[in-house]
């Protein structure tokens, strides 16, 4: 089979949408770093309806932190790939021009330090997932003891983290007399773009305080609440996609109809009119991120954790068995009145759209998935909103069963008593933790892990809402639990 690339664009079946501009005139703006499925399935494609629209100044070089393997996959395909929008009807195929090439870190920082130097960068943007920030969930700041940020302080021109390398080059571009890009994070962080200032900002000032002040005044952050579903591709998507192509794509991504983006209109150097894509741009993104973490990734972690320990696969199983619907909707209830009122913000109907979102039956979203890093997502998925709900003095008893699930699938074992498949750097740290003679002292010793929980042990009212879930799932099991809890 021919393999998709700028010689076969032309081939493609009349259905298959391509890019309708001149990649070869394409100008690379934006230096994107992580390029997993979500940058492939969001800003990409957003960017590619503006290069669609006739922009120039706008491509994308890609570069991986760690993995050759996108490199590898879109090399011979000029780094052309397929995106695949499935909601159970027809599939919609469009292929993606908008990423140049990808490099990669580990096998040359130096041709990535150059690309970030290139007068022509405009943008960095991020998806490097929530521990790429090397950061302390709970607070938010540097983690300076991190072996990464160790390793790059010791020796910035040889950086392997997302904050060294990016620090790398704004030291030479504030030598060379050029200006910072501006930075965008696109990970599911509240206040995204603080979180990168801040880490940024402190990396910078433990190489050199001049460089420290430089970054702290200069560099411009602005923060993105990014929304798509997009589940990791399997083995059986690229052959389905390439006989649909009549040519063969050795990665293509899998995502849903939707997409959303609302960014800080703050650019110190212009940006792609990503507007053309569905982005909106607005002056205070928080109640929209609020929104969003809360309601759609606190859910998402809620299936994944009890869903996981009850035996779901995926969130489909979970969104479709009644059981679980009842759960998300009272958690829901519970997380509702922690959002900013008066932002014009309408939780009920995107509850209902959520559901619906998450029900589609052509996504195969492992829960998986989405119980990886548990440590650095929950903070901002559910015990910020906990910390919140309990100010207002408000009854707690399903975001205690959400974070008590959690805990319970850290501890190992599922309810049938098989493995959970736990992929987390405080993974150790919990199974030390939960090693306990009892649930209640598993539960307590968990909760004391300060990087996740903060200071939450010392509050009462949620430790005893918290451990007593955790009690009841290590007795009953998940379903027993969810279904004491609704009556
Ligand atoms: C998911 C997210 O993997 C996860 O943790 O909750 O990737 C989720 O699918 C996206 O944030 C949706 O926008």
């Amino acid at each position: 089979m021919t393999r998709l690339c700028d010689k076969t664009l032309g081939d493609l079946p009349g259905s298959v949408v391509r890019p309708r501009y001149d990649r070869a005139g394409v100008i690379p703006g934006i230096v994107h770093l992580g390029i997993g499925a979500f940058h492939r399935a969001h800003q990409a494609a957003m960017t590619e309806a503006v290069l669609n629209a006739g922009a120039r100044d706008w491509g994308i070089r890609a570069a991986s932190l760690r993995s050759p393997d996108t490199r590898n996959a879109l090399e011979p395909q000029n780094g052309l790939y397929t995106l695949a929008v499935r909601d159970g009807g027809p599939e919609q195929l469009q292929v993606i021009g908008a990423i140049s090439d990808v490099l990669v870190a580990p096998e040359s920082p130096r041709r990535l330090i150059d690309a970030l130097l290139a007068p022509s960068t405009r943008i960095v943007s991020l998806t490097v997932t929530e521990k790429g920030y090397c950061h302390d969930p709970a607070s938010g700041t540097l983690d300076e003891a991190h072996p990464d940020i160790r390793h790059d302080l010791n020796d910035i021109s040889a950086s392997r983290s997302a904050p060294g390398l990016i620090i790398a080059a704004l030291a030479q571009r504030r030598a060379a007399g050029l200006k910072p890009f501006t930075v965008l994070s696109c990970d599911n962080l509240p206040g995204n773009g603080r979180v990168t200032h801040r880490v940024l900002s402190r990396f910078a000032a433990l190489v050199d305080p001049g460089l420290g002040a430089f970054v702290t005044n200069e560099l411009v952050c602005p923060s993105g609440m990014v929304d798509r579903i997009v589940p990791a591709t399997t083995d059986a998507d690229p052959l389905t996609v390439s006989s649909a192509l009549g040519m063969s794509d050795a990665w293509p991504i899998m995502t849903e109809p939707f997409t959303q983006w609302v960014i800080e209109d703050r650019f110190t150097q212009g940006r792609p009119e990503w507007e053309l894509g569905g982005a909106e741009f607005v002056s205070d993104v928080a109640p929209f991120e609020k929104m969003k973490l809360r309601m759609l990734n606190g859910a998402h972690s809620t299936f994944a954790y009890l869903g996981g320990l009850a035996g779901h696969v995926f969130v489909a199983d979970a969104a479709n068995d009644p059981l679980f619907v009842s759960l998300i909707e009272r958690l829901w209830a519970e997380i509702s009145p922690t959002l900013p009122q008066g932002a014009g913000l309408d939780p009920a109907g995107y509850a209902q759209k959520l559901l619906a979102r998450f029900r589609n039956p052509a996504l195969r979203h492992r829960l998986s998935q989405i119980a990886m890093d548990g440590s650095q997502k929950i903070p901002q998925r559910l015990v910020n909103t906990i910390r919140e709900r309990r100010a207002s003095g408000a009854p707690l008893l399903f975001l205690p069963l959400a974070i008590a699930g959690f805990l319970r699938y850290m501890a190992g074992k599922n309810d049938a008593g098989g493995p959970n498949e736990i992929n987390d750097p405080l993974k150790a740290m919990f199974a030390r933790a939960s090693e306990q003679e009892s649930p209640e002292l598993a539960a307590t010793q968990m909760l004391a892990i300060e990087p996740v929980f903060g200071d939450l042990l010392r509050d009462d009212v949620i430790r005893n809402a918290v451990v007593s879930q955790y009690q009841r799932l290590a007795s009953l099991g998940a379903r027993a639990t969810i279904q004491a809890s609704l009556s």
